[in-house]
């Protein structure tokens, strides 16, 4: 069986948005993931660990960890059962029937399809693989700045780390992994939409906050209640982590912006961290003062996504009058 189902993805240069900062900045392309996005490390990792022996697994999903862990179920030779809420689009449902996943469609966001999953696990026994709460899966993440490291080269560390947050498993494996490389002092800017913003809520409350509702188009970063951890690493001293927000609009402008510069086309989920740099927003956090200096590269973590294809671009550039 293989060690592990991701593959160590590129870091690009980035000239277009080196230009608009005036710092370099790299891309960590996880869009070019086997599966499409990130979620296949911590998934992977978590599936070699629980799902060996299992009879099946099932995960609750806005799309990308279900089609994580439907690829890694099929290599495995486990079958595997999603569920998606009905705001997934259409084109998340074939790609899942592809990888041979059992999909069924229940709620109308992540919250709702994650209690049928509880459910279905307990009643028959499956594995359930969870998209973003578990110490599995951030040690499976981690992996993402071991190779950012390792591209690096010695000597050089990041200005600061640029990510999405949804539940806040790829925060707490970026975070994990800074701790494992002795990068813990590297700043971390924490991306949602408004809407989507279960994360800046708990900050600007200091506490656990669940959300009424899920008003982004950004649907895969749609967790009403931020994990745990994410909010602990939010809390601590040792660390610094900036939670700042992007509106839907500017989140698919920055789709829009990356697929003409870059040739690559990723979710809303990442405009929201690629929104960062073409809405000005980290030059303005730099102005203010609340992103230090850039002492390094700003590394963004181009966490891909499923959920997209030309006629989805059109679609949402409709619903949100682009
Ligand atoms: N998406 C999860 C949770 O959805 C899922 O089920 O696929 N970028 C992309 C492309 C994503 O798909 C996700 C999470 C994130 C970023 C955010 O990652 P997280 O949830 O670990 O913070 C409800």
């Amino acid at each position: 069986m293989a060690e592990h189902f991701h593959v160590n993805t590129p870091l690009l240069e980035c000239m277009g948005m080196s230009k608009r900062l005036g710092t370099t900045v790299y891309l960590k392309m996880e869009n070019s993931q086997p599966s499409g996005s990130f979620k296949i490390r911590g998934i992977g990792h978590l599936c070699q660990q629980l799902a060996r022996q299992s009879k099946g697994v099932v995960c609750s999903s806005g799309g990308n960890a279900g089609v994580a862990t439907a690829y890694v179920a099929r290599k495995m030779g486990v079958p595997s059962t999603i569920i998606i809420p009905s705001s997934s689009p259409q084109l998340v449902l074939q790609r899942l029937q592809d990888e041979g996943a059992t999909v069924k469609i229940v709620g109308k966001v992540w919250d709702d399809a994650n209690a049928e999953a509880l459910r279905l696990a307990e009643a028959e026994g499956l594995t359930y693989v969870p998209p973003f709460d578990h110490p599995l899966l951030w040690q499976g993440h981690a992996s993402v700045i071991t190779e950012v490291a390792a591209s690096l080269g010695p000597g050089v560390k990041p200005g600061a780390v640029l990510v999405s947050v949804g539940g806040g498993g790829l925060l707490c494996g970026v975070i994990q992994g800074l701790k494992n490389v002795g990068w813990m002092d590297v700043p971390v800017v924490a991306m949602e939409t408004v809407g989507a913003d279960s994360f800046n809520a708990a900050v600007k409350a200091g506490t656990l906050v669940t959300l009424d509702d899920i008003t982004s188009e950004a649907k895969c970063l749609g967790a009403k209640t931020v994990c745990k951890q994410a909010f602990e690493y939010s809390q601590s001293s040792e660390l610094n982590i900036i939670s700042e927000l992007v509106t839907d609009q500017q989140a698919l402008q920055a789709v829009q912006t990356f697929l003409d510069e870059e040739r690559v086309l990723v979710e809303m989920a990442c405009g929201a961290a690629l929104g960062a740099v073409y809405s000005g927003l980290i030059g303005r956090l730099q102005d203010e003062g609340r992103l230090p200096t850039l002492l390094g590269p700003l590394v963004v973590i181009v966490c891909g996504g499923s959920s997209i294809n030309m006629e989805q671009l059109s679609s949402l550039k409709h619903k949100l009058h682009i």
